[in-house]
């Protein structure tokens, strides 16, 4: 039963790959027993709330289709909807992606649990990875301290901050700095983005065995720096 899921969500059965995304989730089937070969790279997208990380999962889901590269997304913050990007910004176009191949997106409910992410999402991001994807993203509810989970699961750990949202930075400081690979300093629309940026870059090279994380100014509603976002990810 569980292996003629597999197998069809494998040869691209959206509907079978849901059903067994939603055993997951209930935590009736153990994923050790599915035999995966995760290969795909899954890109963490973390952040305060309203930093812009549901806006910013759209815009690169839109760029990466546009590159010819398939994508599956794991919401795990609920606060704002991932409609699959400007691709998908008109109805018609919506349908036609709900059989497109090559983007796949589910919401989970985080739960509560700590550590930013549901309690079975690794499990489900291992499947995701498992697939036909060459990118998995997961978004999941900036929480501080506890969001240090998401560095277990994800090769590549996007940290979102935005200019005016240092008592955040602050907070997230202990925790979150460490699994950074890569900043992206949303809403650089917003006055004041340059100097957010140098306070960032001057904080990080406080850090006891700082690393040279790249910073990249994004404007995610726009799209605009999402490109070298991509390039970002591609390099690390
Ligand atoms: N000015 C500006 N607003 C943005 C940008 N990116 C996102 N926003 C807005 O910020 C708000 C929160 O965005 P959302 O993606 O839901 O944040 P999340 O909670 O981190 O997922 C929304 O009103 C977005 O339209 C940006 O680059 N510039
Ligand atoms: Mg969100």
């Amino acid at each position: 039963m569980v292996e003629n899921l597999l197998t069809a969500a494998q040869a691209g059965d959206r509907r079978a790959l849901g059903r067994l995304l939603s055993k997951l989730d209930v935590g009736s089937l153990d994923v050790a027993s599915l035999n995966l070969q995760p290969t795909a790279k899954c890109i963490g997208i973390t952040g305060p709330p309203g930093v812009g990380k549901s806006t910013l999962t759209n815009s690169l889901i839109t760029k990466l289709l546009a590159m010819g590269k398939s994508v599956a997304v794991l919401a795990v913050d609920p606060s704002s909807p991932i409609t699959g990007g400007a691709l998908l910004g008109d109805r018609i176009r919506m349908q036609a992606h709900a059989i497109n191949p090559k983007v796949f997106i589910r919401s989970v409910a985080s739960g509560g649990h700590l550590g930013g992410l549901a309690k079975y999402a690794t499990a489900q991001v291992d499947l995701l990875r498992s697939l036909d994807f060459d990118y998995v993203l997961i978004e999941t509810v900036g929480v501080g301290q506890n969001e240090v989970e998401i560095a277990g699961v994800a090769q590549q750990v996007v940290v979102v901050v935005a200019p005016g949202m240092g008592d955040s930075i602050q907070a997230a400081k202990a925790g979150v700095f460490e699994i950074a690979d890569i900043f992206v300093m949303n809403k650089s629309d917003k006055d004041g983005a340059q100097s957010a940026v140098a306070e960032l870059r001057a904080m990080l090279e406080l850090l006891p065995g700082a690393k040279q994380v790249p910073i990249i100014s994004v404007v995610a509603t726009v799209g605009e720096g999402v490109a070298e976002l991509i390039e970002a990810i591609e390099a690390a």
